[in-house]
């Protein structure tokens, strides 16, 4: 639902009344604490678009370096109406509705790798897709009926990751990617479909990748079926990689 008040081709925060801009901004800069430093952050914040901006928080982080909270309106505003998210355009069934799915036009139990790749340890992520307990209510695949769910946990290299695809026969390989410092997760995701293909089983398998940075359009990009952001659920990529086992004809 929009505000109808909203004209969605001119939309800009709300602070305390529509369109009045307000936003809260925070940065650090490597300059000493001081009068000084309060000035150049305004001077900054109003270069990037903040009108009126003030210093509501600044705090010495020693060894010459300011940390600030900044509040003002922003002046920029964005046409809402022209823009289009890729994402996985399907209707999610729930954990039941996959269970049945399965049992109707699978008729085997399928295997789903879980694991976080390369230098990455963010394992929270990828343990909320599979782990028994799930995340924010919803069972994760180690509790699905027909699912067997293997997660194999942090700073997996993708060698490792493609060999226990091949002893399991996997059908489907979920990767997490957590940290996207200076675009690390780019090879390392690149890499890991490179030692698919050579192994030749990159058809054979649903691979899938997620993390808070990444997004459907960035996973096809690289050559993954489909990514997952922020708010997934394990139904969500269960109902995924089981109508792609069917629709590609990996049954
Ligand atoms: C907890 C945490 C840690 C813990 C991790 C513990 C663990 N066992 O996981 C510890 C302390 C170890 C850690 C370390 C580091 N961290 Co850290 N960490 C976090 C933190 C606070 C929370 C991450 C989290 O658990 N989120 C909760 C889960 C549920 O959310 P999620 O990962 O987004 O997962 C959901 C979706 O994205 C999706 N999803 C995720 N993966 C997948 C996979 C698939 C296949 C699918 C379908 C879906 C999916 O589904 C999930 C559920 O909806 C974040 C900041 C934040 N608030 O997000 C920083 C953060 C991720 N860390 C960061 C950094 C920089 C680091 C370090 C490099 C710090 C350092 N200098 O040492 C190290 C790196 C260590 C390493 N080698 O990886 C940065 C990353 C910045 C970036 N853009 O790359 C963040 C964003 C903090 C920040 N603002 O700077 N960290």
């Amino acid at each position: 639902m929009v505000d109808k008040r909203v004209d969605l081709t001119k939309v800009k925060p709300y602070g305390d009344t529509l369109n009045d801009g307000k936003v809260q901004l925070s940065f650090s800069l490597p300059v000493p604490y001081g009068d000084e430093a309060n000035e150049a952050a305004k001077q900054l914040a109003k270069k990037m678009g903040m009108e009126e901006p003030s210093v509501v928080h600044s705090k010495d982080l020693g060894l010459g370096y300011t940390f600030f909270v900044m509040y003002g309106s922003c002046t920029h505003t964005v046409n809402y109406d022209a823009i289009e998210v890729p994402k996985v355009e399907m209707e999610f069934m729930d954990k039941y509705g996959v269970e049945d799915y399965i049992k109707e036009n699978i008729k085997r139990d399928i295997v789903i790798l879980g694991a976080c790749t390369g230098s990455d340890a963010h394992t929270v992520g990828i343990d909320a897709i599979m782990n028994m307990k799930g995340f924010d209510g919803h069972y994760g695949l180690e509790r699905y009926k027909g699912i067997e769910a293997i997660n194999l946990g942090s700073q997996v290299l993708n060698e490792e990751l493609v060999a226990k695809a091949v002893e399991t026969n996997a059908d489907a390989i979920l990767v997490s990617q957590v940290v996207t410092q200076k675009d690390v997760h780019i090879p390392n995701l690149t890499e890991l479909v490179e030692l698919l293909e050579a192994e030749g089983i990159r058809d054979k398998i649903v691979l899938v990748c997620g993390g808070p940075r990444l997004g459907h359009e960035l996973a096809q990009e690289l050559g993954y079926d489909a990514g997952f952001g922020p708010g997934t659920y394990a139904n969500h990529v269960a109902s995924f990689i089981v109508k792609q086992i069917v629709d590609r004809d990996l049954v």
